[in-house]
């Protein structure tokens, strides 16, 4: 089975290759003009990471002032597998917006935060230190305390559980975050084992977090969206993302299509999966994902999967 499974992979790849080279040519779905305004351009880490006016996410604390340029946030709101919002995409806090993102989570009621960055690689910021980092420790953003309550440290991700307090209203929520220190600063897992292994527990997790809202959430089924970043929130959220949307409509209905998959995905959220290597890795990881929850047949590929394969 192994080498079928080799084989199957060598011979796939320059289609998989080229599969990706054609999204990559397909122009954006949509304006950027929120993200361009002057007043939103210091709220940018990339100037050309930007994101759709389609699908932002607008804070709705600023939604009755005047100039409409201070509701914005570089954040998509993005589907997931027959889920609408399911994840909100977006990139690493700068200090200059670690309050409007604290602002987000708890507008959008946001329970889970997954972080594929670490803060610092190869001696470059990628990200904001938007949470306290030690235990027991309480930090001020915007109108919110956010208390760092305990750390379970895993091989692979750190899981922080969070306390958000809203000074405004007295409201008090626990937030997971999640920090997945794995992923190599270039490239991609060389196998997809902890990958899984990290998304299951995620899943764990959102399911308690949902379960734990009960009636007062009001939103789609399936809960509030979870909060997915990197450093710009395209490369590897993209690949995060398509993993899960991909993994669950392999459980469903035993079948994948992680072309469309990826082409829905830019339209709510641009140029997400950033390198060839990302997009392989999609296929390779479903493949192991199949191989070890012992599925016989294999895995059905969609007839919008690797056509292009001329082998
Ligand atoms: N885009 C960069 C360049 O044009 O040089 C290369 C690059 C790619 C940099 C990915 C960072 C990247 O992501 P990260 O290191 O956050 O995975
Ligand atoms: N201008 C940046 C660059 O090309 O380096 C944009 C960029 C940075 C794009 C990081 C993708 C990046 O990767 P990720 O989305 O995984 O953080």
């Amino acid at each position: 089975v192994h080498d079928l499974v080799e084989h199957v992979k060598r011979k796939k790849k320059k289609g998989i290759y080229q599969e990706y080279e054609e999204i990559r040519k397909e122009p954006p779905a949509g304006t950027f003009d929120y993200s361009k305004k002057l007043a939103n351009q210091i709220k940018n880490r990339y100037s050309d990471v930007l994101c759709l006016d389609q699908s932002r996410v607008r804070l709705c604390k600023y939604s009755d002032e005047e100039d409409e340029t201070t509701d914005y946030i570089n954040g998509s709101f993005m589907d997931g597998y027959k889920r609408t919002n399911a994840y909100i995409a977006t990139q690493g806090p700068l200090p200059k917006t670690f309050g409007d993102f604290w602002h987000m989570v708890w507008e959008q009621m946001v329970l889970i935060i997954v972080m594929t960055t670490r803060v610092v690689e190869r001696g470059r910021v990628k990200c904001g230190q938007y949470w306290p980092l030690e235990a027991g420790r309480t930090e001020q953003h915007g109108c919110f305390l956010v208390r760092n309550a305990h750390i379970q440290v895993f091989q692979d991700f750190k899981l922080t559980h969070l306390e958000l307090y809203n000074a405004e209203s007295g409201e008090r929520r626990d937030v997971c975050h999640y920090l997945y220190v794995s992923w190599p600063d270039f490239g991609v897992p060389k196998c997809a084992t902890a990958m899984l292994d990290f998304r299951e527990h995620v899943l764990g997790r959102r399911e308690a977090a949902v379960q734990s809202l009960g009636s007062s959430w009001t939103g789609p089924p399936g809960g509030p969206p979870v909060v997915v970043h990197c450093s710009a929130g395209i490369g590897r959220t993209g690949t995060f993302c398509t993993l899960d949307i991909c993994l669950s409509r392999l459980e469903d209905i035993g079948s994948v299509d992680i072309r469309q998959t990826v082409r829905r995905m830019r339209t709510q959220r641009a140029f997400s999966i950033q390198t060839w290597d990302q997009y392989y890795f999609c296929y390779t990881a479903v493949i192991e994902y199949a191989q070890r929850n012992g599925k016989l047949s294999p895995v059905q590929w969609s007839d919008s999967d690797l056509e292009t394969d001329s082998e």
